[in-house]
């Protein structure tokens, strides 16, 4: 659908306007214009590029460990060579109108442990719940965030379960190890791995509250993030979704924009 379509994004823009709660679930396209490859896009995905089964699996990390996190740990300092683009920013905007809160950047996490999580009250008008490993919401300044696939910057030790962060330059040992001798692993959800409960439950009491769900670059296909948007569908919330491609739930979403998030974010945000 053209982004520019007047009637749509009006229509769009009043459903965004008038929402009391919105919940908002990112995936990679989000960051594509930061630089950042998606996973599944064709040429420039990772996984286009690499085998998920090689590189994103607890068995891959097993097999191989130093190849597994000197992918991930170059892979993180790329990212802190990237910064947030206007649909990261329009996002900070849209939680700033809704919670009344001044935007910035999150709390510093420290070397001590690992990042205070935040809180998701049912209370907030604004939830952002991302499959991005990449902090760009957060450096952006997006306060509530909450990431359902880990991060790159944050590393957990196998043996005794210690998180730690890391974001600075590369680790220059592989695998890392822990204080207590453990292989340090990325803290990051691969396939077959359950997500933070913490964030699911967060998801679930979110969705009962919201009446705006918006799914913004992701392509839907991976579960049980992917179960968030059929969720919101089913429950007749009304939902725009902003990407690219159509997905498998484009049919069944109240609207869609095909296009570029850090296009059609600010136009959204903007228009309401
Ligand atoms: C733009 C754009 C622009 C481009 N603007 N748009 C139900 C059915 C079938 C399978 C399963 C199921 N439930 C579970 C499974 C298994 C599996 C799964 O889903 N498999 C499917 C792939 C078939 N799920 C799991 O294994 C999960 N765990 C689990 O279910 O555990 C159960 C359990 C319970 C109890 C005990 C034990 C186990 C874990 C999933 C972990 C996903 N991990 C990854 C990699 C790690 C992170 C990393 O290395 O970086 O997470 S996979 C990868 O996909 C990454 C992403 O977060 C995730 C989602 O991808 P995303 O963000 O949607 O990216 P793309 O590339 O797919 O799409 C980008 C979109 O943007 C495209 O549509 C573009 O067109 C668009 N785009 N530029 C707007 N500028
Ligand atoms: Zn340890």
């Amino acid at each position: 659908m053209n982004p520019l379509d007047d009637a749509q994004l009006a229509h769009a823009a009043a459903l965004l306007r008038d929402a009391h709660h919105v919940m908002v679930l990112t995936g990679a396209g989000i960051s594509a214009e930061s630089g950042i490859p998606t996973f599944r896009d064709p040429l420039t995905g990772l996984w286009f590029n690499y085998r998920p089964e090689d590189l994103a699996t607890p068995d891959a990390f097993d097999r191989d460990p130093r190849k597994v996190t000197q992918w991930y740990d170059e892979r993180r300092v790329k990212v802190l060579q990237c910064q947030p683009n206007p649909g990261h920013l329009a996002l900070v905007e849209l939680e700033q109108r809704l919670t009344g809160e001044r935007a910035g950047p999150s709390p510093a996490p420290t070397r001590a442990g690992p990042s205070p999580a935040p809180a998701a009250p049912t209370t907030s008008r604004f939830h952002l719940f991302t499959q991005n490993v990449d902090r760009l919401h957060q450096r952006a300044g997006s306060r509530n965030v909450l990431e359902l696939h880990g991060a790159l910057e944050s590393w957990r030790c196998t043996q005794c379960g210690l998180v730690q962060e890391e974001w600075g330059d590369l680790l220059g040992q592989y695998p890392p190890r822990c204080h207590c001798g453990g292989i340090r692993r990325p803290d990051i959800v691969w396939f077959g791995e359950p997500l933070p409960t913490r964030v699911l439950d967060a998801a679930q009491q979110a969705l009962m509250c919201c009446d705006l769900f918006l799914a913004v670059g992701t392509s839907g296909q991976v579960y049980p993030a992917a179960g968030l948007i059929d969720q919101a569908i089913l429950s007749n919330t009304a939902v725009i979704e902003i990407n690219a491609e159509p997905t498998p739930f484009t049919p069944h979403v109240t609207h869609h924009f095909r296009g570029k998030a850090g296009q059609i974010l600010p136009l959204l945000i903007n228009a309401t």
